[in-house]
């Protein structure tokens, strides 16, 4: 049966933009052959090697357009107060005549493809629907790995369902006119001048976050930049945990975690039910149940290699996307931190000869894999249970050279509120910016949350008066402390399940802990180092608290969250002072 309401959106924008087609997509296998084919023939796409990379092709972008970009984002809700100081705002109505101007007849000669979309498990309660309306053809190839596409959408939305809409138009590419436009009082995104991921695929940074964190604001619930992964013990227990960490900083790399051999022989297992959004919701049980709105892995790719992340790697030998990175003679793929040799030459991210004396980089810092979930081999076999898997620990994080230790417990909801409030981050190459300039990142949402980050956080404190004991314990670690020469003192990736097991242990009551000014610390017997070879003084380095360092760490956050004014929940505030006093 068909939706009147959907048909008479695709109609409308159909009259605005003017294409020479309308495509609905069904998602089927055939569609996807045709559309790669396409792209092949007018160059969006070359096709890699058929032997090592079945059905994997290679992108290259505007050299202009290869990250999110915040300053182009917008919040177009009613007031600037429900944006809130941390969202460019822009009055609805205002944006809207801006953008009429730029997709007045930006498809001429063009396709437009109505693309379907389900996020969540199909039969989930927690899932929704979303459609979004392109003219790219690489959006559509990104769309069927990253989401549940075509028919199967269209099933869950019935004739009369509710959905979220997205209008995107690669119009020029021009930066100058780029906008990321999100109306969370019509459910609705429009993004123009840009083809790069986090902008122009509208079902994961602008739906599941941006206007998802608004639904879930009015219903309840939680849309979050987090992982979700399975971590079994030796004894067959299992304990689910959400991560978020900012754009990154290694959220991807910890949900496929495979445990250093001691431990995986002794039967430690990590499984990964989603790498980079959550959504979370209360079950009858008043725990917190998470679901991957996702079906794919948009995975940066530099960095990635058999040491640090084989799974990965092998989620990515077929049926996979590469966007920016280098593309070897043999048809290919290579990047920085590829691990072994780089290549004698290579024609980097741009199209031009490479070698390894090049004074660039082969791959673009925020070159991306996407690839289906499915093939992930450390993919758990619950991850697309409809009602969730039941979250026992959140983890916060980010990147910092100094101060932060590797891993600490807040005694309670409303101090670990705090301490996600309060995260901060080295900046990354995920976004246009700065890279390594330390910034302020609550719950890495900073650039995510759709309304005022001071309602969000009284959100969260809210919820954890309706869950009360239920709720996970929170934690905060840092994989990225430096010494005086620059080097990490975690080894991380696989050896990161020193952590996580004693964070299991602490949901179970178990691991030995000390009671630190910002929080309970592993003593340094509960953190289990056997076999790490790790330099003297690191681990004590690794677990130190500052009290000058933090001191001056209370300030900025003072600074920081005095920028959410009134909205700004005491309790915050309270916990701030409390914390400076107790160093
Ligand atoms: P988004 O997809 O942008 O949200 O990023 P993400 O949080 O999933 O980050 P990802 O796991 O892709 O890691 C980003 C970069 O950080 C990669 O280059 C990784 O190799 C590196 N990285 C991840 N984990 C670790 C770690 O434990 N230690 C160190 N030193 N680097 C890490
Ligand atoms: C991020 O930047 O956090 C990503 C990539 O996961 S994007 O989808 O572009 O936002
Ligand atoms: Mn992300």
């Amino acid at each position: 049966m068909a939706h009147t309401g959907l048909e008479a959106w695709v109609e409308s924008v159909a009259r605005e933009t003017l294409p020479v087609s309308v495509y609905w997509c069904d998602g089927s296998e055939g569609e996807s052959h045709q559309l790669n084919e396409g792209l092949v023939r007018s160059g969006g796409f070359i096709r890699l090697n058929e032997k090592s990379l079945p059905n994997c092709f290679l992108a290259r972008s505007d050299p202009r357009d290869v990250a999110r970009v915040e300053e182009q984002t917008y919040i177009c809700s009613r007031s600037p107060d429900d944006a809130g100081p941390s969202n460019n705002w822009m009055a609805p109505d205002e944006m809207h005549g801006r953008l009429a101007g730029i997709m007045q007849g930006c498809m001429r000669g063009r396709t437009m493809y109505v693309v379907p979309y389900l996020m969540g498990p199909p039969g989930s309660p927690l899932s929704k629907v979303g459609v979004e309306i392109t003219d790219s053809p690489y959006v559509v190839a990104n769309l069927r790995i990253m989401t549940r596409m075509g028919r199967v959408a269209l099933e869950a939305l019935g004739s009369n369902g509710t959905f979220s809409r997205g209008v995107h138009s690669t119009v020029t590419l021009d930066p100058a006119h780029r906008h990321i436009s999100h109306f969370p009082d019509e459910n609705l995104v429009i993004s123009c001048h840009s083809n790069y991921g986090g902008n122009a695929l509208l079902s994961k940074k602008c739906f599941a976050l941006r206007l998802a964190s608004v639904l879930a604001r009015d219903e309840g619930w939680l849309a979050e930049h987090m992982l979700i992964l399975r971590l079994t013990d030796p004894q067959g227990r299992r304990t689910y945990i959400t991560a978020a960490f900012p754009s990154a900083c290694g959220k991807t790399n910890l949900a496929m975690l495979i445990p250093p051999p001691r431990y995986a022989e002794a039967g430690w297992r990590v499984e990964t039910v989603g790498d980079d959004i959550a959504w979370l919701k209360f079950g009858t049980d008043r725990r917190l149940y998470a679901i991957n709105p996702e079906a794919g892995f948009f995975g940066v790719a530099p960095g990635t290699s058999s040491r640090t992340n084989p799974n990965a790697l092998q989620t990515c030998q077929s049926n996979t996307i590469f966007t920016n990175v280098a593309l070897r003679p043999d048809g290919t793929v290579w990047w920085e931190g590829f691990g072994g040799l780089p290549p004698d030459q290579a024609i980097d991210w741009r199209g031009r000869d490479w070698t390894p004396n090049s004074p660039e980089p082969a791959a673009h810092p925020n070159s991306r894999f996407t690839a289906p979930a499915r093939q992930c081999p450390s993919i758990a076999d619950d991850w697309e249970r409809p009602e969730g898997v039941p979250i026992s620990a959140m983890i916060f994080g980010g990147r910092r050279s100094s101060v932060m230790p590797l891993v600490y417990e807040a005694p309670s909801w409303q101090y670990g509120v705090y301490v996600g409030a309060a995260m901060a981050s080295e900046r990354t190459a995920a976004a246009a910016g700065k890279v390594g300039e330390l910034r302020h990142d609550p719950m890495a949402m900073l650039p995510f949350c759709g309304y005022h980050m001071g309602d969000y956080f009284q959100h969260w404190l809210d919820l954890g008066q309706r869950g009360g004991a239920a709720m996970p314990r929170i934690f905060h670690v840092n994989w990225f402390k430096k010494d005086a020469a620059g080097k990490f003192f975690w080894p991380g990736f696989g050896e990161s399940l020193r952590v996580l097991k004693w964070i299991a242990d602490r949901c179970r009551g178990g691991g030995a802990a000390t009671e630190s000014p910002i929080g309970w610390l592993p003593t340094p017997e509960a953190l289990d180092t056997a076999g790490l070879d790790l330099p003297p003084h690191s681990l004590d380095a690794l677990l130190q608290v500052n009290p000058e360092e933090w001191i001056a760490e209370t300030d900025s956050r003072t600074a920081f969250l005095a920028r959410f004014g009134d909205k700004l929940p005491a309790a915050l505030l309270e916990e701030n002072t409390a914390l400076r006093s107790r160093l």
